[in-house]
């Protein structure tokens, strides 16, 4: 006779977010410049039996707040109970307002309007480890079973400069990327200590023939390898047509250049490369128009704000439908978020683009022993029970105490560039 295994040891007794600040360097893009410490939170959701699942997601106020409200939502449900968790949310946690001024579409995850799929996807990312803890399995066999082994990523180029105003700390090892040269340099050395197969250069911030100029060196550096490039909208329609041309043949893909919808729509009927975005098309109500808008071909989806890892495989499953290809994108992040990614990109057969991930970029990290390894610019998919990742407390109290004393509590590129240059200007688009 089975035996069923959901017993009162698994019962949810408690769910705690702890808000960390960590170093980011002084990457520039579309709306201005990173400030000297990116913002993410740490979900920890607790079984009676003193089980710990994990998860990672942003740390705006905002997001603060509506992860506030939902702790007391998993009271009576067992990690097993994700269907109800999902309802709940949905029914507590409004998903209203927009986005967060000027960064609105540059940073999906900090839109209001994501507020319960942001919720539910940290809470079922930290079920789903509780899950695969409980099972001895790893979560990509929750999600239906890993069709490869290591999940490849790309080497994400960023323009930077060598230090942050007013010196916060000593300045990264990576040095100032502005020019087309030190941007080869810059891909040179993460390769090299990464091992990536294609590459992503962070574009919209130099005038666009010296973001073609950078995108021709890179071709000419790795003649093999996988270019794209993303101005994040900041290239008016007409700019992106003529750019097109001399992209067409360097471009894996190129992600959105231009703004809206009705503007990458035009811009496919002018260029060969196919258009991605993680900007045009971040809500079904967006996937259900871009059907017949045609804008895009290829999606890159975000567990964080697309409502989970499992929201993700039925994503993949509507791209399939829809003959759309999928990548991934990513905001700065650590470990925790990288093996969540790692997982759900493991199951999802159609995704066949290197992921991106700003991890390379991050120097700290919250996870026991050494950070997350790349062999060959993948990720080797985990086989040990949940996520694969642990906490390590001493580092998240470090993390949280940077939060404490760092000062900013919400994402703002533009004021932080105004620092440097109080002329600034963030319109978009700006070329
Ligand atoms: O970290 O500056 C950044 C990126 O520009 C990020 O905010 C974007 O959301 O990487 C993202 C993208 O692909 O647009
Ligand atoms: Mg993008």
């Amino acid at each position: 006779m089975s035996q069923t295994i959901r017993n009162a040891k698994m019962m949810i007794r408690q769910v705690r977010v702890t808000p960390i600040a960590f170093r980011d360097p002084p990457l520039l893009n579309a709306s201005g410049i990173h400030e000297p410490w990116a913002l993410r939170s740490i979900i920890e959701v607790e079984t009676a039996d003193g089980r710990i699942g994990i998860a990672e997601t942003y740390g705006d106020q905002p997001m603060l707040k509506v992860l506030e409200q939902a702790r007391t939502l998993l009271a009576d449900l067992t990690p097993f109970d994700l269907t109800v968790m999902e309802e709940r949310v949905r029914k507590n946690i409004l998903s209203t307002g927009g986005g967060a001024g000027v960064q609105i579409e540059l940073a999906p995850g900090s839109h209001t309007n994501k507020n319960a799929d942001k919720v539910i996807s940290a809470l079922e990312v930290a079920m789903l480890d509780l899950q695969g803890q409980i099972l001895g399995l790893p979560v990509c066999d929750l999600l239906g079973g890993a069709v490869r082994k290591a999940v490849p990523y790309s080497a994400y180029l960023f323009y930077k400069y060598a230090t942050h105003v007013n010196n916060p700390y000593p300045a990264d090892a990576w040095g100032e990327a502005l020019t087309p040269t030190q941007i080869v340099k810059q891909a040179q050395s993460m390769i090299a200590q990464y091992g990536f197969k294609s590459i992503k250069l962070k574009g919209g911030v130099m005038l666009p023939a010296q973001e073609i100029a950078a995108i021709k060196a890179l071709r000419q550096a790795f003649p093999t390898l996988p270019l794209r490039l993303d101005p994040n909208a900041n290239w008016s329609l007409e700019t992106s047509i003529a750019a097109a041309k001399e992209l067409d043949d360097l471009l894996e893909y190129y992600e959105d250049p231009t703004p809206g919808q009705i503007g990458m729509a035009e811009l496919s009927r002018h260029c060969e490369a196919p258009l991605a975005t993680n900007m045009v098309v971040t809500t079904m109500e967006e996937f259900k128009r871009n059907a017949s808008t045609h804008a895009v071909s290829i999606l890159l989806s975000d567990h964080h704000y697309w409502g989970g890892l499992r929201a993700t495989v039925s994503l993949a499953r509507m791209c399939e439908v829809f003959g759309m290809g999928m990548s991934m994108h990513s905001n700065s992040h650590l470990g925790i978020s990288l093996m969540a990614m790692t997982h759900v990109a493991a199951v999802i057969p159609g995704l066949t683009y290197a992921c991106d991930t700003h991890y390379p970029w991050q120097e700290e990290d919250v996870i026991k022993g050494d950070r997350v390894r790349f062999e060959d610019g993948a990720v080797p998919v985990p086989t040990t029970p949940g996520l694969g990742v642990e906490i390590d407390y001493v580092k998240l109290a470090v993390l949280h105490q940077q939060y404490l004393e760092c000062g900013i509590r919400n994402r703002d590129d533009l004021g932080q560039m105004r620092k440097y240059d109080p002329d600034f200007q963030g319109s978009s688009p700006r070329f």
